[in-house]
């Protein structure tokens, strides 16, 4: 059995060999989730069972398909068969092996950005504005739409939940999304699906971790604008399943440690749960940087000539912040996270970031920057965590 190491999809391609003893074949294979059992016409005789788990979705002449639940490996020539040699080519096109994280987006959540997009599903009409973080945005959804993912998890701090954390929990929630204190900007109509079966994985997985948690079943629940400006501005098509995990008040009720404690405890837990799924997964923190922020509006709000950060001092410390992430430097970034956090306000206080890092294994390669600006005065940065060292790019 040969290993060529990868097929273009990127998974493993596996060869074998296998001996035509005498007449035809008349390959079946089925397979479900436990062993890839081959049933075979009365003259064909298997001498070991390939032991991998899977299906096979067909076979085009010597060639097999298959969909892999498991450990990628296999002993196809396990076959003792006619006096001749066939070749058989196993594809993995799908691996249902251990879940990973794909990639992990910083992704900022002012409404102004869906605004000066002016997609359809929102109501107000725009001429623009803060297209440093937009066309940063679009980049980074441009790099998205060439990664192969199942599900989109974002956590967000306009889903403030006060006992506990909280997991969108039925498959579809459809409505119109005001932001309460933008009203005039984003009235924004979503039909958006979820990921339920993971977001129960995650939930229980937390809760065996001593979390509190709950799964919200409400179907008139309103989803937060933070999800889907981060989601329409990553995945504008809507096209991938999301999971929405609300943010427990800890910073608040306790300290920027605690929350940070709580935070890698919930992003490990959600991590174990992903790897059981066997499911690709981007994770996404929504959230600004620094926060400080204007409280009057211009008249025209998209007027750039009025947007600036708020002070120089948060200026300097999104600087430092971003320094280290594209440094690969996350473990400082932690520990550095309840001082940031209180010396600007920052957005990092619901455990955003915190959780995400603490999912991914605290990265410690570079970060990849796609776009700083401020939004109202706060500081915000659109990045991503790429774990495939053949992807990951140097972007700004
Ligand atoms: O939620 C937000 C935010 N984080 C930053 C700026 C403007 C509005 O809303
Ligand atoms: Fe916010």
């Amino acid at each position: 059995m040969v290993y060529p190491p990868t097929n273009s999809l990127g998974f493993p391609i596996s060869m074998g060999e296998a001996q035509i003893t005498k007449g035809n074949i008349n390959r079946q294979i089925a397979g479900f989730n436990k062993e890839l059992e081959f049933s075979m016409m009365p003259n064909v005789q298997a001498i070991k069972k390939p032991t991998d788990n899977g299906i096979a979705i067909g076979h085009n002449g010597m060639v097999s398909h298959f969909i892999l639940h498991g450990k990628h490996t296999h002993s196809i020539n396990a076959m003792k068969i006619f006096k001749r040699l066939i070749h058989i080519d196993v594809v993995i096109t799908k691996g249902m092996g251990k879940g990973q994280v794909v990639l992990g987006c910083l992704a900022p959540h002012p409404p102004h950005l869906v605004y000066a997009e002016n997609p359809e599903q929102n109501e107000p009409f725009s001429e623009g504005g803060w297209e440093t973080l937009r066309w940063g945005y679009n980049r980074l959804a441009r790099k998205l739409k060439k990664i192969d993912y199942d599900v989109m998890v974002i956590f967000t701090p306009h889903w403030a939940t006060y006992i506990g954390t909280h997991f969108l929990g039925l498959p579809k929630f459809s409505s119109l999304s005001v932001d309460p204190i933008f009203p005039n900007i984003f009235r924004y109509k979503y039909d958006l699906t979820v990921d339920v079966e993971l977001a129960q994985e995650m939930q229980k997985s937390a809760s065996d971790a001593g979390i509190i948690t709950k799964m919200m079943t409400n179907p008139d629940f309103r989803i937060d604008y933070g999800t889907i400006t981060s989601c329409h501005m990553l995945n504008p098509e809507w096209d991938k399943p999301i999971i929405t995990i609300s943010s427990n008040r800890n910073t608040h009720y306790y300290s920027g440690e605690v929350m940070n404690e709580q935070a890698k405890a919930l992003g490990e837990a959600c991590m174990k749960a992903i790897e059981k799924s066997g499911k690709k997964v981007v994770l996404v923190s929504s959230h600004s940087l620094s926060h400080r922020h204007f409280v009057t509006e211009s008249p025209l709000p998209e007027d750039m000539s009025r947007e600036h950060i708020y002070n120089h001092s948060q200026y300097v410390w999104d600087m430092k912040m971003i320094k280290m992430m594209r440094e690969g430097k996350m473990k400082e970034v932690i520990e550095i996270m309840p001082e940031y956090t209180e010396q600007t306000i920052a957005e990092t206080e619901a455990g955003g970031l915190t959780w995400m890092m603490a999912a991914m294994g605290i990265p410690n390669y570079p970060a990849e920057i796609y776009g700083y600006q401020s939004v109202i005065g706060t500081g915000n940065a659109v990045v991503a965590w790429d774990p495939n060292s053949q992807t990951r790019e140097i972007v700004l």
